[in-house]
């Protein structure tokens, strides 16, 4: 659906420059936005994955939004107000598609942001590129997110960049020569994690001496990992979400395999340690966030996220706050708050934008360029990996 372009409304920029003086005239409300007291209203969507086996997902990144959404209406008051219609996806491709389609032609709003899971984009993506409608990732990391369309954009890192990063620095602190791999083969983000990692040990020459598969809800994985065991690897590299990659972690020390398991994006999350508890412990992985980072504005984040939620934000809910902020910023800087296509034209030139989750730039395909850390986890938190 082309949504009509709003008549001269005049939004005032974050620096407080003026950008559309529309001739003294009042803006009428229109299609996606409403004027409310001379302020314009963007309706922005987010898909999240908020019941069941991965809502500790969905709740960082609903916590993330809502606190940007606090501040960035705040700081735009009189100018941009910000509604966020959020909506439950479950992790299921069918209610992501069933979401997007009520957010883009019901609620008329004019960027969605999620869905969580890759697999859920790979299914919503293309209904809001059809209706040239932003559609914004802040937890994609599979292969080809961005190969849906244009109208598609992602600020997580994919784990074609991450996953490398953590092999690399363990193969190197542990002189790992043979691997063993497990993933979920019906999640398209742990099928998209588990190539990069393949491709990864046979580009260092690790040897790889299986390669075991789990389904998502699966909680009994002796036999994969008894298989493993007898392999006698060096290291298990593990790619699924934090529900079954915690549940293998703790199953692997349980069986007495004491080898570094490295990990993807699924173990970014603090439910790792509430589900492995002490097994945990060491596990490798990349992020582009970690809350200790001695920098002014990761710091304000933490502060106030902790201030709202008592707890710190994990990469999830930094990842969603930066989200926000870079939408809401684009949206300034069309002047308009309810125009897709200037949206879109506005965040394909998004460059150095300084995030809590980092610098992040766009490359010609809207990917993120962006640096991640190694973390380990030690005494219950991830730090970094030295
Ligand atoms: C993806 C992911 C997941 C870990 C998000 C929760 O990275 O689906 O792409």
């Amino acid at each position: 659906m082309k949504v009509k372009n709003a008549m001269g409304i005049a939004l005032t920029a974050m620096l407080g420059i003026s950008l559309l003086a529309g001739c003294g005239e009042k803006p009428a409300a229109t299609e996606t936005g409403a004027e409310v007291n001379g302020e314009q209203v963007a309706k922005i969507g987010y898909i999240g994955f908020l019941s069941g086996g991965g809502a500790a997902y969905g709740e960082a990144q609903k916590k993330g939004l809502e606190l940007a959404l606090e501040e960035l209406n705040e700081t735009n008051k009189g100018n941009l107000k910000i509604e966020l219609l959020i909506e439950d996806s479950a992790g299921k491709k069918e209610s992501a598609i069933n979401a997007a389609n009520k957010l883009i032609n019901q609620d008329n709003v004019v960027a969605v942001i999620g869905p969580t899971l890759s697999g859920e984009m790979f299914a919503a993506g293309p209904i809001a590129n059809d209706a040239e409608t932003p559609i914004f990732g802040i937890s994609n990391t599979a292969e080809g997110i961005n190969d849906i369309g244009e109208y598609v954009f992602r600020n997580s890192l994919p784990e074609s960049i991450a996953v490398p990063k953590a092999i690399e620095a363990a193969v190197n602190k542990f002189n790992i020569k043979k691997v063993a791999v497990i993933y979920c083969k019906n999640d398209d983000f742990s099928v998209s994690g588990f190539k990069t990692m393949k491709a990864t040990a046979e580009k260092m020459n690790l040897e790889i001496l299986g390669e075991e598969t789990v389904s998502t809800g699966d909680v009994d994985f002796s036999a994969q990992l008894t298989k493993i065991k007898a392999s006698n690897p060096d290291a298990i590299l593990v790619s699924t979400l934090y529900k079954e990659g915690s549940l293998i972690v703790k199953k692997a020390r349980e069986l007495g395999l004491n080898v570094p398991i490295i990990g993807g994006n699924g173990f970014n999350n603090p439910q790792v340690v509430e589900i492995a508890g002490e097994a945990a412990e060491g596990l490798v992985v990349a992020t582009p966030f970690s809350p200790e980072k001695q920098d002014e504005n990761v710091q304000n984040f933490v502060k106030a996220f902790e201030a709202k939620y008592g707890k710190k934000p994990d990469q999830f809910a930094a990842q969603a706050y930066d989200g926000l902020y870079i939408i809401a910023q684009s949206l300034l800087k069309t002047g308009n708050a309810d125009d897709r296509n200037a949206l879109r034209d506005e965040l394909a030139k998004l460059a150095d934008f300084n995030g809590v989750s980092g610098k992040l730039s766009f490359d010609e395909k809207r990917n993120p360029v962006a640096v991640p850390v190694v973390v380990t986890i030690k005494d219950g938190k991830f730090v970094p990996f030295e």
